[in-house]
């Protein structure tokens, strides 16, 4: 490995390498001014997601929880620049073929970038002009690589080293002068020079590269944030409020998370990279399907609408035994009962599949979305209009089912079908059709391995069984006996319960707490360990602590 190592020339590496960097800085900045369907780098990320085997998306939503997307991004970041600096290695042998294998690279992310749903020829451009400064600068830096007294090998060549210039004036009388050759060739005086320019051409390209890629971003957000301003949208009041939280729903023992959960902090699971921009005066709602009356529903009529409040937990099937892909929120929408009503749905139908335009569906049944839980059509979240990645302009949110058969964002179209004629995005890559939520509760303090004091240990946390609600919550230090939490006040069956429990006299050493919760039916939280696929993890959570 070592002489393989040290025979590589890293230069043309890293030119290749910092020519990828222009490619996706210099392309992700001007996608800003034309879309951010256009920037190549989430094109690719984008292509990437529909195709990537459950074996890999569970664990890295297991480990990863909601950056999942700033891994993708940077793995497939990182798969171009390891591509890009091998293109450029190549090129400190053959220039012209590393040049056009860069091209066609290059021409990937455009296909990719045309070939996306919605698509404009206005989207190449990004990618076009990235890959043209891209490869000016791997060609410029190629050709000053190459006349480099280095090119050809890093260090001096063996025949170099070893034969005496004299020898070779001896059997080649018409070669320069040793002094003519020194002037020009000998790398004392040149090839600091050129090493140097080439170092400095190499450095600017990954600066710019660099500063391109951290400009797009900020400009990303800048876009959303203008973009959803821009809209004007103002949330109309509630013509049926929730009851207001009241203060025993918290339990006052810090480090366990609010009760309301922030707009900002809220966890989000998407299979989108960007969310899609929806200007809500264009945006409508199309019911159709196994109905008797197909129901047109745009944002100005779903606003003129009596909207109602309600406290809702929402949960993600993936979240794993003790993880926060949970939150609760106060919604502000319109019952989708009533619009189904409109609409009619015919004998024999059981199923709406919700979707958005950006391709995701979810599987609903019928059932639930007309029952009392008052599955709604939502617009606001915490007396907020819904931020771009929680759903804007409008969302399904439906108590007691996962996120990914219920909670579709950017909801566009609820066909109303049979779950033996349709299946959603989740359940073709084998996750269940149907998805309850089960009875979980989680420890959010002491935090895992944490180091307390001795004396009274006080641990709390959360539990959740929505549609049932939490009717108790149960905890245990180390191996003793199941002991009953407090509760915090019921706010509603679909929403989580604080928990908090004592334990006097810890002793010093290590100590393991755990907890499960029995819902509204009388269902215990079962101790089974699960994976996520079909139907969410199980299990109690369990965490360790130190007593000193
Ligand atoms: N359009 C769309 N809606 C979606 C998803 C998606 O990938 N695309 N993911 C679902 C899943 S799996 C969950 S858990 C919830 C998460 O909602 P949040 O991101 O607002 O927390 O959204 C649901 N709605
Ligand atoms: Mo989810």
């Amino acid at each position: 490995m070592r002489p393989l190592l040290r025979s590589v020339r890293w230069l043309p590496v890293l030119l290749g390498a910092a020519a990828t960097l222009v490619l996706f800085g210099l392309a992700d900045l001007i996608a800003r001014l034309i879309g951010p369907n256009s920037a190549p780098l989430l094109a690719l990320g984008q292509a990437i997601i529909p195709l990537t085997p459950t074996s890999i998306i569970k664990p890295v939503i297991a480990i990863f929880g909601d950056n999942d997307k700033l891994v993708l991004v940077a793995t497939v970041g990182l798969g171009a620049l390891v591509l890009g600096g091998l293109i450029g290695w190549f090129g400190s042998v053959r220039p012209r073929a590393a040049l056009a294998a860069f091209t066609l690279a290059g021409l990937v992310p455009a296909v990719v970038v045309l070939t996306a749903p919605g698509a404009r020829l206005l989207d190449l451009i990004p990618t076009l002009l990235g890959l043209a400064v891209g490869l000016v600068v791997l060609g410029v830096g190629l050709r000053m690589e190459d006349r480099s007294p280095a090119a050809g090998d890093a260090a001096p060549t063996p025949a170099e080293a070893v034969v005496p210039p004299r020898v070779t004036d001896d059997t080649a009388p018409s070669a320069p002068p040793p002094v003519t050759r020194l002037l020009t060739r000998s790398p004392s005086r040149q090839r600091p020079t050129s090493r140097r320019r080439f170092l400095a051409l190499t450095g600017t390209a990954a600066v710019i590269g660099a500063i391109g890629v951290a400009a797009g971003q900020s400009l990303v957000t800048l876009t959303r944030e203008a973009g959803a301003a821009a809209a004007n949208f103002v949330l109309p009041r509630a013509a049926r409020r929730a009851r207001p939280i009241p203060p025993e729903a918290s339990l006052g023992v810090g480090g366990i998370e609010p009760f309301i959960t922030d707009q900002k902090d809220f966890y989000r699971i998407d299979t989108v990279l960007a969310p899609p921009t929806i200007d809500p005066r264009t945006w409508s709602l199309r019911i159709h399907g196994m109905v008797e009356n197909e129901v047109t529903l745009t944002m100005d009529e779903l606003l003129a609408l009596p909207l109602e409040e309600q406290h809702t937990t929402l949960t993600c099937v993936s979240n794993p035994v003790g993880g926060d892909l949970v939150g609760t929120a106060t919604w502000l929408g319109y019952p989708v009962r009533e619009l189904l009503r409109r609409a009619r749905p015919q004998p024999g139908a059981d199923m709406v599949l919700s979707k958005s335009d950006d391709g995701f569906s979810a599987s609903t049944p019928l059932e639930a979305m007309l029952d009392d839980r008052d599955a709604l059509l939502a617009v606001g979240m915490n007396g907020q209009p819904l931020t771009p990645v929680h759903g804007f302009p409008a969302r399904l949110v439906v108590a007691g089912l996962y996120g990914f058969v219920s909670a579709t964002k950017w909801v566009t179209e609820l066909e109303v079908t049979r779950f033996d004629r349709a299946e959603a995005y989740w359940t073709q890559r084998g996750w269940d059709a149907k998805a309850p939520i089960l009875v979980a509760s989680r420890i959010d303090v002491p935090r895992p391995l944490a180091r307390v004091a001795a004396g009274t240990v006080v641990a709390g946390g959360s539990a959740w069984a929505q549609t049932r609600g939490i009717e108790r919550v149960e905890v245990r230090l180390d191996d003793g006996d199941w002991t009953e939490a407090e509760l915090g006040a019921d706010v509603s069956d679909d929403t989580w319960r604080q928990w908090r429990a004592e334990f006097p006299d810890v002793g010093a050493g290590t100590h393991a707490i755990t907890v499960r919760a029995v819902d509204g039916e009388g269902t215990v939280q079962t101790a089974e360990r699960r994976e996520s696929i079909p139907n969410s993890a199980t299990g109690h959570h369990r965490i360790q602590f130190t007593v000193e």
